[in-house]
């Protein structure tokens, strides 16, 4: 609502005087369009006189049947909620440009790739899989990562995932599986999460799935930001070039800002602190000018390379290492743009794995071909229409749209003239090209119609070792910790020893240790195996979040405890040299009205203690005055500074011994600490913070 008095007299802040128009009789406050600023209307177009009060037969009296105004603003309120998303509900979009910075016509004709410097908008939406739209932004979970390309040639969608495999091999597993991560159907919860038993009963039994729950259980599925984290288009694709020849390729999204995650503990309770987490981390940085940016690699191989990989390039549930088939860089995304209305663009964007350009097809992973028919379908569920297609964030830009295409609900562009049909005798309307249109890649298929699952897909331990052991000390006990949660959290004790038993056939170590964790009385037999469990697979280091992280500190913040009495000089020097590192600064004070630093000056806070814990920042300083005894006692800032402990954070502290003492940490000071005497102690403190975590504090030995 606009301030109707714009040219208003300065008032005290607060003041509510100069937004009020009039007073009603009931003391409601009224505000009316003056001169030429819009009326309020009805969705007819018609003026609104009073927007505080229905028509009514006497004060009090009935409200009247008569009262269209209110009648239409309540039936249009009742009807704003479209179903959220089966899977992926919980999701953020923003706008973006990609840049081909490698064209490879020879390769792909596709639109995105003919030339170096190619700019194609895209829109692209992050989510969790297993919450509702309402649900928290830091749950163990899969991230989708879905990009639509505006391209010259349509809309391409490519609709992936920040892990590189699946759960499942068939399409046909699909609803069982979200099924069993859902809330359960009688109770209806527990929400967002899979520590629970009926996901992990479902995947005792699905063994396909145990590569994937290596990934899912280390800390890929709670990442720092949608900023540091990778992507992957999963399948094989196809890129196929102007004589129709094809090349198999996997395509990878690499971001700039680094892989970065966070701890368990830090994910459980920001969820607490900040359920948005993020959402508000992509919203800021992009409006910041901190444009995040991911370089798109491919992979490509031929049918030969296919032939003779140790596994089968169709098969989801597998990779192809990076250090087997290179990924070379194409292009970059970079998102610099948010979006104008969350529900507009955000939530009506309609992603469909069969929206391809010419130069971009299939293969015949099934898993793939199942999406292509659920997308399509699922879009009409959700929007309600098959015109979902002309909506802005949804419809082509690159391109001109011509078909015979015609009514359904919500119309809005309709085709002129008599003609809507092809062929037509009138010389009239669009017509299909054989050359310039989408032409499937040529391939040769025949076999038996049977519902079967190829041998080929039978490995399924080999490629779950190979991930585990390309993980560091630190991670490999992360994945460690998070199965002896998620284990703990189902009820059925026989559950739990069916997950050690497929552990047994990736890493003995490991079942050994969950099994202790659990406290399993005695250790299962490992499940029957199709195949057995491949050793010779050499480590990965791309598969290392801790061995990808970033170059350096930009794009994170440190939250700074202050006090009233801090010192300015080494204030003003922490500000510089984290600006300096393109990193900001956010200052938690214990009154959101600010503090004042030794030289008398006021600074406004971020945060008050308590709103803005630590686990909210990437590294932390304390910064105290010299009388500090109301922030060393107070609860809040004693959790700031055992959280950022806890968490392996870099913490600077100035003046902040009676804290470290409240906190029960004055024994426990490490190299992670650095003791800011004078302004120049600063750089040491900013240079470490680009490794983000003193990984030597964390325990990793069994707990
Ligand atoms: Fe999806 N998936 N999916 N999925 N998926 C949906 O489509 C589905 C799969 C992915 O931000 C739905 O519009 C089936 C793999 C993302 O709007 C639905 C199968 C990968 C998004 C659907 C899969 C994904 C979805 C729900 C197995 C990674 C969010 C709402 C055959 C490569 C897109 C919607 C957005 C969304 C079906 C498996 C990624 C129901 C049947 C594998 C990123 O159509």
């Amino acid at each position: 609502m606009s301030n109707e008095h714009p040219t208003a007299p300065a008032t005290p802040p607060g003041t509510i005087e100069p937004l009020v128009s009039d007073y009603g009789a009931g003391g409601e406050i009224h505000q009316h369009a003056v001169e030429d600023s819009p009326r309020l209307t009805t969705a007819q177009g018609v003026t609104i006189s009073d927007n505080q009060n229905s028509l009514r037969a006497g004060a009090p009296g009935p409200t009247l049947l008569e009262d269209f105004v209110l009648r239409e603003k309540i039936f249009h309120f009742d009807h704003e909620r479209i179903p959220e998303r089966v899977v992926h509900a919980r999701g953020f979009g923003a706008h973006g440009i990609f840049e081909c910075t490698r064209a490879i016509p020879e390769i792909t004709r596709a639109a995105p790739f003919q030339t170096e410097g190619k700019i194609t908008e895209t829109f692209v939406r992050f989510s969790t899989v297993a919450g509702s739209k309402g649900s928290f932004d830091l749950a163990r979970d899969v991230r989708g990562f879905a990009v639509k390309f505006y391209t010259d040639e349509g809309n391409w969608d490519l609709v992936g995932n920040n892990i590189p495999v699946f759960f499942i091999q068939d399409a046909m597993k699909f609803p069982d599986l979200v099924h069993a991560v859902k809330p359960a159907p009688d109770r209806g919860f527990p929400q967002a999460q899979s520590a629970h038993d009926n996901f992990w009963d479902f995947i005792s039994l699905t063994p396909e799935s145990m590569h994937m729950i290596m990934w899912q259980m280390s800390d890929r599925t709670i990442p720092r930001s949608f900023r540091t984290m990778e992507g992957f288009g999963v399948h094989t694709f196809r890129f196929v070039n102007a004589q129709g020849e094809s090349t198999f390729v996997k395509f990878h999204w690499k971001p700039r800002q680094g892989l970065q995650s966070v701890l368990w503990n830090e994910a459980v309770k920001t969820n607490g602190a900040d359920p948005d987490r993020h959402r508000r981390d992509l919203w800021e940085a992009i409006e910041s000018g901190d444009f995040p940016e991911w370089d798109l690699g491919v992979q490509m191989f031929d049918q030969a390379f296919a032939d003779s990989f140790d596994f089968d390039v169709l098969d989801p549930t597998k990779i192809i290492p990076e250090e087997q088939v290179p990924v070379e860089i194409i292009g970059t995304l970079t998102l610099d743009r948010v979006v104008d209305n969350f529900f507009a663009e955000t939530e009506q964007v309609a992603f469909c794995t069969q929206n391809v350009v010419p130069g971009i097809d299939f293969t015949d992973d099934p898993l793939l071909q199942g999406r292509n028919f659920s997308y399509l379908d699922t879009q009409l569920k959700r929007l309600g229409s098959p015109n979902f297609t002309k909506l802005p964030v949804n419809a082509p830009r690159g391109c001109p749209v011509h078909n015979f295409q015609q009514d359904g609900h919500m119309q809005t562009a309709p085709r002129k003239g008599r003609v809507n049909y092809e062929p037509n005798g009138w010389g009239v309307g669009p017509r299909a090209h054989p050359l310039e249109g989408y032409v499937s890649f040529v391939d040769k298929t025949a076999g038996e119609k049977r519902r079967l699952r190829p041998e080929s897909f039978a490995d399924h331990y080999s490629q779950a070792r190979q991930f585990y052991i390309s993980q560091t000390q630190v991670e490999k006990g992360h994945i460690r910790d998070a199965l002896i949660f998620e284990l703990s959290k189902c009820e059925v004790a026989d559950i739990r020893a069916r997950i050690v038993a497929h552990l047994l056939r990736i890493d003995s170590e490991l079942a050994k240790a969950v099994a202790d964790g659990l406290g399993l009385p005695q250790m299962p037999e490992p499940v029957p195996a199709a195949r057995p469990t491949r050793q010779d697979l050499p480590e990965s280091p791309a598969l290392s979040i801790l061995l990808n992280g970033p170059k350096d500190f930009s794009g994170r913040v440190v939250g700074v405890l202050v006090s009233d009495g801090v010192d300015a000089d080494i204030l003003a020097a922490l500000r510089d040299a984290v600006r300096k590192a393109g990193a900001q600064v956010k200052l938690v004070a214990p009154s959101i009205g600010g503090f004042t630093d030794s030289a008398g000056e006021m600074h406004p806070a971020q945060e008050k203690i308590g709103g803005g814990p630590s686990v909210l920042y990437d590294a932390v300083a304390i910064l105290l005055g010299k009388t500090d005894k109301p922030v060393a006692t107070n609860p809040d800032a004693q959790d700031f500074l055992r959280d950022a402990h806890a968490h392996c954070k870099f913490i600077a502290v100035h003046q902040a011994d009676a804290l470290v003492e409240a906190s029960g940490l004055s024994a426990m000071l490490d190299d992670g600490y650095f003791q800011i005497t004078t302004p120049d102690d600063i750089a040491a403190f900013v240079e470490n913070c680009a490794s983000l975590r003193f990984w030597a504090r964390e325990p990793t030995l069994p707990r």
